[in-house]
């Protein structure tokens, strides 16, 4: 078989590539090692930058979102009662928008079957072989026999444990990483949100966090050790610990319920360099890693998918490799950004193990500052509706 663009991976990254090259008539193949519904059984983002809004409507997959998404023009920082609210209008001039990543998902992988775009569920070896060749193809298996997919380039979209980014030998790929010593408890349940907008809140007790899907889907989530079990956190201990996370004004509107969906995620900083090798490509979670403090993740997955599909344009229209010779430069430097904004809001929101009176003392100090200072409340603003691309 043979196709223009090989995408391993059909998350958002690999889906939404898919998407805007089919728009474009670039023919694109996706391999994805689960089953759609496994994909779509994720519970992850819920906030969207408006790049990435702009991309889903650039790839004709906007209409639900438009129809059902919420906006929101700021959200509140916690620290015990004391509140700070980020007005994201006044500071950065747009909104977020509020739509889960399943949803996202859904929304490409329909548009994806009504345009008859071929994806290829339940892969299992898939091998990237010759991308630093002229001719580059993807080796797998399908239902016990060994299939080739020969390409003019290879996305790897196939998010942090895929075989892409090791397919880069060690000797041209240099990883940084910092991985924090606490984890995420989310839940996921059928019940009012809180407050209209999210509450990022710190707490003597530890960070807590309540999001939303909808007017009656509501995701908190814990700051946990990494030692905690699922199991052993029952919903109504989960609620309790949450009202004395939350300012109490916000404890004392809570709306509880029955979990529909429970997960500890640990939290992760890292990125590797260089994100294109030769033919090849790295997209989204299979470069890069941040906390979900920020709500970033998904975001720079969909900044890297706006550089490489602009790049791979370039390429077939006008015979330009500009984008693509530049991607990983264009694509590292708003990653970095990213990061840093991320590793910033978990640093300054969570409770850390060797913490000392000090770090605390600056902790609050950092938040004292922020609540009287509208440069501060613009850099928070700026950074979290989204860096331009
Ligand atoms: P994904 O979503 O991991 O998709 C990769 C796909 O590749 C498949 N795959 C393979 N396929 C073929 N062969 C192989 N060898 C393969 N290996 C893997 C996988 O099955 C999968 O389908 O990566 P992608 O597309 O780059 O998307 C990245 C995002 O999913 C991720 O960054 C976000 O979910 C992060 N994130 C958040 N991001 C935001 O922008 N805003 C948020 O509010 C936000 N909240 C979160 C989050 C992530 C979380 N967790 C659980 C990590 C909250 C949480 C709790
Ligand atoms: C979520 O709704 O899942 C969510 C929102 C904001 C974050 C992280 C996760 O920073």
């Amino acid at each position: 078989m043979r196709t223009q663009v090989a995408i391993i991976g059909g998350g958002p990254s690999g889906l939404l590539l898919g998407q805007l090259l089919h728009r474009k008539g670039i023919d694109a193949v996706i391999l994805e090692r689960q089953t759609k519904a496994h994909v779509l059984s994720r519970i992850r983002a819920g906030v969207l930058e408006q790049g990435l809004v702009d991309l889903m409507r650039e790839a004709g997959v906007s209409a639900r979102l438009e129809r059902e998404a919420l906006l929101h023009d700021g959200t509140i920082l916690s620290y015990d009662n004391d509140q700070v609210h980020i007005d994201f209008r006044k500071h950065a001039g747009s909104a977020v928008t509020v739509y889960g990543q399943t949803e996202v998902t859904r929304d490409l992988y329909e548009a994806r079957e009504a345009a008859g775009a071929q994806t290829i569920f339940q892969v299992e070896g898939v091998e990237i072989h010759g991308a630093d060749s002229d001719a580059p193809y993807v080796t797998y298996v399908k239902d016990g026999s060994e299939q080739r997919l020969d390409c003019d380039f290879v996305a790897g979209c196939d998010g942090f444990h895929g075989v892409s980014r090791k397919t880069i030998p060690e000797s041209v790929r240099t990883e940084y990483e910092k991985v924090y010593p606490f984890g995420w408890l989310g839940i996921l349940s059928e019940t009012p949100p809180v407050n209209h907008e999210l509450i990022y809140a710190s707490s003597s007790r530890g960070f807590a966090l309540c999001s939303m899907r909808n007017p009656h889907l509501s995701r908190y989530y814990l700051q946990c050790s990494l030692s905690d079990k699922v199991e052993s956190w029952s919903d109504e201990a989960f609620w309790d610990e949450l009202r004395r996370r939350i300012p109490q004004e916000a404890a004392e509107a809570l709306v509880t319920g029955p979990s529909i969906e429970k997960s500890i995620a640990p939290l992760r900083s890292f990125v590797t360099e260089p994100m294109r090798w030769g033919r090849l490509f790295l997209c989204g979670d299979a470069a890069h890693i941040v906390p979900p403090t920020g709500a970033k993740g998904l975001n720079s997955a969909a900044s890297d998918v706006h550089y490489l599909y602009h790049g791979l344009l370039s390429h077939y229209q006008d015979k330009d490799d500009e984008g693509i010779e530049r991607y990983s430069e264009k694509a590292l430097a708003r990653v970095w950004k990213v990061e840093r904004f991320s590793w910033w809001m978990t640093s300054l929101l969570h409770r850390f193990p060797e913490q000392t009176e000090f770090d605390l003392k600056m902790q609050q100090a950092e938040i004292a500052y922020l609540s009287e200072s509208d440069v501060a409340q613009a850099a928070l603003a700026r950074n979290y509706v989204g860096l331009p691309y």
